[in-house]
């Protein structure tokens, strides 16, 4: 697949995308989705669904969903025929009943262990609280499963500068003994007064987990590369 240049990059997240499949407990995952995949995880109201929102221009591609216990899905999108989003079950709620919390392990397991098109899963932290025993519990689920895992805070504009930057390096150090975390640690918000911070770099990150990034919109230059040719797309 050819990678994306810089502009065609930036009008991937503002075109077309679709809601392609559901999956829960028990049922089948879809194998003919063909497209690079990234997931997005985190506890119960961390962002989630506004950063899909917002990273994809729209007000409703997530819905937002605040009831524990409710049956838990895998969320599956279609970016313009170039990748898949996928909306994972969030975590951590109190009040969530035993069954539901069996299940969504159960769910994970299954989601990581056969999707061979997943490249990486965004795991959101929100920046008042920094990273949970909860988030603990999936980092080891995902070491296990070998996935790479991008850290993103998350409601950014709910702290002071200071504050934020202090979370952000306690959270790369509590990052550091997990071989499968990103060491960068990126932080979005979606609220206007926010001015939307950070989320082309979630947009960048995506691409770039993908294989879809064009060489020149890349921030770090390589310069092991010594001029060779550009390397061949990664399926
Ligand atoms: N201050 C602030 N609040 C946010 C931001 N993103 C989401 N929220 C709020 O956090 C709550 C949970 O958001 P939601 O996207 O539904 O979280 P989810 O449960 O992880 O999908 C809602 O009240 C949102 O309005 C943000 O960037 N800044
Ligand atoms: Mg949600």
């Amino acid at each position: 697949m050819p990678r994306l240049r810089s502009p065609e990059s930036s009008t991937l997240f503002s075109g077309p995308c679709t809601f392609v499949f559901a999956a829960s407990v028990g049922g089948a995952l879809p194998t003919d989705l063909e497209h690079p995949e990234v997931a997005f995880i985190g506890r119960s109201n961390v962002g989630k669904s506004s950063l899909i929102n917002a990273l994809t221009g729209r007000k409703t591609l997530a819905r937002a969903s605040k009831t524990p216990g409710r049956t838990q899905s895998v969320l599956f999108f279609n970016l313009g025929d170039r990748l898949t989003l996928v909306d994972l079950p969030g975590y951590g709620h109190a009040e969530a009943p035993l069954a539901a919390r069996r299940d969504w392990k159960e769910l994970m397991r299954v989601y990581l262990t056969q999707r061979p098109e997943l490249r990486r899963v965004f795991l959101l932290i929100d920046s008042r609280r920094g990273l949970q025993d909860s988030d603990h519990v999936l980092l080891r689920i995902l070491t296990r499963a070998g996935v790479s895992v991008q850290p993103v805070l998350t409601k950014s504009d709910a702290c002071k500068p200071a504050e934020l930057a202090a979370r952000r390096e306690e959270t790369q150090t509590a990052l550091r003994p997990y071989a499968i975390a990103r060491p960068e640690v990126l932080a979005t918000s979606t609220r206007p007064g926010g001015a939307s911070a950070g989320i082309p770099d979630v947009r960048t990150a995506i691409l770039e987990a993908c294989g879809l990034v064009d060489h020149q919109s890349k921030h770090e230059t390589d310069v092991s590369h010594g001029g060779d040719e550009e390397p061949s797309p990664q399926k």
